[in-house]
C-alpha cells in the first residue's frame, strides 16, 4: 500500500495492524510473582508464579490488570524476577546474593509506595541500571509495620558494583541523604530477623564508620 495514496482511515488501519503485530521486545523475559501472606502456611507455599513477559506491551498489560502495592493486604509481597531465577534465597543465583533495602516510612506510603514501585518497574524492565547484569530481580514487601522495596543482586561480594546499583537507585528515587540505603546479604538475613540484621554496605556511609561503606 502507498501511503500516499492511502485514505487517512486506511493508514490508521495499517499502523494498528503495524503495532498489534509487532510488540515491543524487552531485552530480556521477567517472570512476576506473588506472595499472599499466611502464617499458617511454610512461606514457600505462600509464593505463586503469576505471570512472564517479554514485551513492553505484555507488561502493561499485567501491570493494568494487577492491583498496585498500596491496595494488596499486608503481609502481601509482589516479584519480578528474570526469567528463569526464583524470587528466594535458595536459588543458584541468588545464594551469595543480598539485596538494597529501601525502608518506606508508614508517614510516606501514599507518596512513595506504588510510585517508586513503578519507577523501579521501569527501570528494571528498561535495563536503566548499567549493572543490570547483575540484578536478578525486585520485590515489594507491604507491610503494616511499614513497606519495603528491595533490589536483589546477584554477589554480594561484588562491593562496587552493588554500591554502583545503590547510588543509581539512590539517584532514581531521588532518596535524600538522611534515609540510608542497606544493603543485606541474604545468608546474614536468613538467620537473623527484622531489624537485627547487619548490612554489608551502606549509602550514605554509616556515620561514625571508619573508611569505607563496608561493613563487614
Ligand atoms: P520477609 O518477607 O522478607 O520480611 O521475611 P518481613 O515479613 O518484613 O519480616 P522481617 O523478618 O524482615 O521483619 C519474612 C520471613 O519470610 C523470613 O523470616 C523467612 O521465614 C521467610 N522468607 C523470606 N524470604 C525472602 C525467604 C526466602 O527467600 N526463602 C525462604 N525459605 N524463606 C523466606
Amino acid at each position: 500500500m502507498e501511503i500516499l495514496e492511502a485514505t487517512p482511515k486506511m493508514v490508521e488501519e495499517q499502523m494498528e495492524f503495524t503495532v498489534e503485530k509487532q510488540p515491543h521486545p524487552l531485552q530480556r523475559s521477567f517472570t512476576m510473582w506473588y506472595l499472599r501472606g499466611d502464617r499458617t502456611r511454610e512461606w514457600l507455599d505462600c509464593l505463586k508464579q503469576l505471570v512472564a513477559f517479554n514485551t513492553v506491551e505484555g507488561f502493561w498489560a499485567i501491570y493494568n490488570h494487577i492491583l498496585p502495592p498500596s491496595r494488596l493486604d499486608f503481609g502481601s509481597d509482589y516479584y519480578v524476577f528474570r526469567k528463569g531465577i526464583k524470587p528466594m534465597w535458595e536459588d543458584d543465583n541468588n545464594a551469595k546474593g543480598g539485596r538494597w533495602l529501601i525502608s518506606i516510612d508508614r508517614t510516606k506510603r501514599s507518596a512513595r509506595l506504588d510510585a517508586f514501585w513503578i519507577e523501579l518497574l521501569i527501570a528494571l524492565i528498561g535495563e536503566q541500571f548499567e549493572d543490570s547484569e547483575h540484578i536478578c530481580g525486585i520485590v515489594v514487601n507491604c507491610r503494616h509495620k511499614g513497606d519495603k522495596i528491595s533490589v536483589w543482586t546477584r554477589d554480594a561480594e561484588k562491593d562496587d558494583i552493588n554500591l554502583r546499583i545503590g547510588m543509581q537507585l539512590k539517584k532514581l528515587m531521588d532518596i535524600p541523604d538522611s534515609e540510608q540505603l542497606l544493603y543485606v546479604v541474604h545468608k546474614v538475613a536468613a538467620v537473623r530477623s527484622g531489624s537485627m540484621v547487619k548490612p554489608r554496605l551502606s549509602i550514605p556511609r554509616q556515620l561514625g564508620s571508619e573508611s569505607s561503606s563496608q561493613m563487614e
